[in-house]
């Protein structure tokens, strides 16, 4: 059976949620986060630290969405738009949005947030600039994707695909870090739309 690692509020939502979409049982082993302070233990199976990790077999995978392609891919799910397909560009263009266009400055704003929780003090007028250049940054990036959602439900091929459960990470970050008026009212809609789905639900509760 697929072992996966995961923890709460972290990346391995998605590769949960694609298993759940598709129906295929996997062994989740969930970690408080981050494993590195709370299950060192970890380190001996992914020297990185990081979730989620995927086993299968002699398979290993420590990249989110790549795991979310293997898996989708393995069990031939519409999930993802096939080659021959004239929405595979877009597909694409989201797909990789969603973990490095939209992440990029959003993990900006996480690593400072994460660092003041640490110090239990705000940072000085240089940590006030990174702060505010990256909600810069992802008010700007969200501009396109409000764009993109204008009469769609979904970014590609009119049905829920892995660039919708790449780009559904960083708008639950933009929720954690409390950044949510930077989104318009599309991308409101949408992120409610993806989290009424059963099988986004369920894997909330398992990661
Ligand atoms: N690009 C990787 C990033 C993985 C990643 O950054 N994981 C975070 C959680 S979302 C993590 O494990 N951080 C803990 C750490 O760095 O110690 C992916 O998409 O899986």
């Amino acid at each position: 059976m697929v072992t996966v690692y995961s923890a709460p509020n972290t990346r391995a939502i998605r590769v949960i949620w694609v298993l759940e979409e598709i129906g295929a049982k996997a062994e989740i082993k969930s970690m408080p986060y981050p494993p590195r302070q709370h299950a060192p233990d970890y380190f001996a199976v992914n020297p990185t630290g990081m979730v989620p990790l995927l086993i299968d077999g002699e398979v290993r995978l420590s990249e989110s969405m790549a795991i979310c392609d293997y898996l989708a891919t393995k069990h031939g799910s519409p999930l993802v738009v096939p080659p021959n397909d004239p929405e595979r560009p877009q597909f694409l263009q989201w797909l990789w949005y969603g973990e490095s266009t939209l992440m990029t400055p959003l993990s900006r704003l996480n690593i400072v947030r994460q660092v003041e929780r640490q110090f239990e003090r705000k940072g000085g007028p240089e940590v006030e600039a990174i702060i505010a250049g990256a909600r810069d940054h992802v008010g700007e990036r969200l501009k396109m994707l409000e764009q993109r959602l204008e009469g769609r439900d979904f970014l590609a091929a009119g049905r829920l695909t892995l660039a919708d459960i790449s780009v559904s990470y960083p708008l639950h970050l933009v929720g954690m870090l409390g950044v949510d008026t930077l989104l318009g009212p599309r991308c409101v809609a949408y992120r409610e739309r993806l989290r009424a789905r059963p099988a986004y639900q369920r894997a909330i509760a398992v990661s």
